[in-house]
């Protein structure tokens, strides 16, 4: 795509060196993002708000960019319309945080989706920009409250900890995703400090999701901390930690939900998975309440990679309750373990239960361990996964 920049600018020399007078900087100065190949970028730019304050709907004839943090605050609501593409800045702080008590409704359709992107697609790799991250006031894993003390009830965002999120309300309402997309998320500023496509901190059941395209991420496509929500018909591709993390006490359902790594992907990770469970954040709270106890329906992992071990298909620890239905493991990438529930900080609950088709053909262990303390886990035929034919709105065939 360079080679066609400069063949443009060439050409733009060569047709200003005949002397056509709209050949001035001056008209180059108008044009609010000259390397960028969006096809309307003669559209009038406006960079987002930093603080979102009031309500705002969005412009449709109108190109925005996120250049740093954006935080939709505590009584407003941020509305995309439909078939918009908003573009980010490169860097660790250009994101969407929605803050507790904020919404955000972006409501695509199958042929108008929603997509967030880098600004320069033809220079994006995973990590070029933040993500979007909802944080709600549903229930998170914590302490009980020692020497008679309240208890703890929120945690910390992971990209900005001056924002908290988690409460007692289940059935917070964050607003509205569906057909939206996140291209080249996941900045990251340390190991231990990154972003993902989707980060859902303690949002609640009254939040919808649906229809989600994650590809091309760093670290997780889709992580969730604590929190009520349900999400369906997810798709992630190429992201590169885990396809699905949970952590600190998820409750809700995640159904028809696809993860893919394609033959060249290589992970930059020391875990990558296809679903990664935590009952409490890090392992650090095995005596707390409200640990992971979460349901996966309609699940297909599935790894092409020439390159990359995947270290599970399905691990579940520290704590943490699965309820796996239907799920699928296929391809001819090579995974270490099919299903993993132990781990060293603690084990998975052993009301864990896991259902899963074995295609992969490339699979070291179907367990890593005998201990049959920590779950069900049946092996057999039959499942068939997350359904195929629900994604056609990315664009993308699997
Ligand atoms: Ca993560
Ligand atoms: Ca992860
Ligand atoms: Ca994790
Ligand atoms: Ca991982």
């Amino acid at each position: 795509m360079r080679k066609l920049f400069l063949s443009a600018m060439a050409l733009t020399a060569i047709v200003c060196g005949m002397s056509f007078t709209s050949c001035s900087d001056d008209e180059n100065a108008t044009d609010p993002n000259p390397d960028d190949n969006n096809p309307s970028a003669t559209e009038e730019a406006e960079d987002l708000p930093g603080e979102i304050r009031e309500d705002l709907t969005l412009d449709a004839n109108k190109q925005y960019y996120i250049n740093g943090t954006v935080h939709v605050n505590e009584g407003a609501t941020l509305t995309i319309p439909a078939g918009m593409t908003i573009r980010a800045r490169e860097g660790f702080s250009s994101y969407i945080l929605v803050e507790r008590g904020g919404r955000i409704v972006a409501e695509g359709t199958a042929d108008a989706p929603i997509t967030f992107t880098a600004d320069d697609e033809t220079q994006a790799e995973p990590g070029y920009w933040g993500g979007l991250i909802l944080n709600g006031k549903a229930r998170i894993s914590h302490a009980t409250g020692e020497n008679g003390e309240e208890p703890v009830i929120e945690g910390s965002t992971e990209v900005d900890t001056n924002y908290l999120y988690g409460g007692e309300d289940d059935t917070d309402n964050s607003g509205v995703l569906t057909y939206v997309k996140l291209l080249y998320t996941g900045a990251r500023s340390s190991a231990d400090i990154e972003h993902n496509g989707l980060t859902l901190n303690a949002v609640g059941s009254g939040t919808k999701i649906e229809n989600i395209y994650v590809a091309e991420g760093a670290d997780d496509a889709i992580e969730f901390f604590g929190g009520s929500v349900n999400v369906s018909n997810l798709l992630a591709i190429n992201c590169d930690d885990d396809m699905f993390d949970f952590t600190q006490g998820y409750t809700g359902t995640l159904s028809n939900c696809y993860g893919r790594w394609e033959s060249a992907f290589t992970s930059t990770e020391e875990d990558p998975r296809g679903v990664e469970a935590d009952g409490n954040l890090d392992g650090n709270g095995p005596d707390h309440i409200q640990q992971s106890d979460f349901t996966i329906e309609n699940m297909t992992i599935e790894t092409l990679s020439s390159t990359q071990s995947m270290q599970d298909a399905i691990k579940i620890r520290r704590g943490a309750t699965a309820t796996i239905t239907n799920a699928l493991v296929k391809g001819s990438g090579a995974i270490e373990n099919l299903v993993d529930l132990t781990d060293s900080k603690s084990n998975a609950d052993s009301a864990t239960s896991i259902q899963v088709t074995k295609e992969a053909t490339n699979v070291e262990a179907d367990q890593n361990s005998s201990n049959t303390g920590n779950g069900t886990v049946t092996i057999e035929d039959g499942h068939t996964g997350c359904p195929t034919n629900i994604f056609g709105w990315t664009g993308y065939t699997l």
